[in-house]
């Protein structure tokens, strides 16, 4: 029997509707397989990190329960990402849809191509306030809580006077 690991994943999008793209992603993680869905963040308007010659993006996080491994979530993943339209422009610049694991239960990962936690989530607002939005208690691998990372945040990219309208 395998067993059922809390994954949370994020997501970001800055291209063609990035509001629409991000409620697109959210629904395709619902036919993952072997997978159960169990909530998503508010969706956040943030300032990009990194070139900001480049649109605003949308941000939320989403959490799932899933007996796939790490690389096969990262595979349906990609594949999602690929058939939503992604094409990779430049290094931190624009995307139209970014499907990021963050936390595979309390697993950690370096390979080449995953590392979990996500090496730049601590850094970013975008992606620790929907996280703490739907798991205000969680704790991280490394024993930090979630709350005391967003206390400690250098730099703050969501616009809070933008939050997102559902529909
Ligand atoms: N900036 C914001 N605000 N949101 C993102 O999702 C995001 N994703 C990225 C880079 C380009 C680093 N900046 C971002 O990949």
């Amino acid at each position: 029997m395998k067993v059922w690991q809390e994954v949370y994943i994020g997501l970001g999008s800055n291209l063609s509707d990035p509001k629409m793209q991000v409620l697109k992603a959210l629904d395709s993680l619902k036919d993952l397989p072997n997978t159960q869905w169990v909530s998503h963040s508010s969706l956040y308007s943030s300032r990009p990190q990194g070139p900001q010659d480049q649109p605003d993006f949308v941000n939320a996080v989403a959490l799932l329960k899933t007996q796939l491994s790490p690389i096969e979530l990262l595979d349906r993943l990609q594949a999602f990402e690929t058939s939503q339209g992604k094409v990779k422009k430049r290094h931190w610049g624009e995307r139209l849809i970014d499907l990021d694991i963050l936390l595979y239960g309390h697993e950690t990962l370096h390979t080449e191509r995953l590392i979990i936690p996500h090496p730049f989530m601590i850094e970013r607002d975008f992606v620790l306030l929907p996280m703490a939005e739907i798991s205000p208690d969680l704790i991280l691998p490394n024993h930090s809580r979630i709350k005391d990372l967003i206390s400690e945040l250098p730099e703050g990219f969501i616009m809070t006077d933008r939050k997102v309208e559902k529909s």
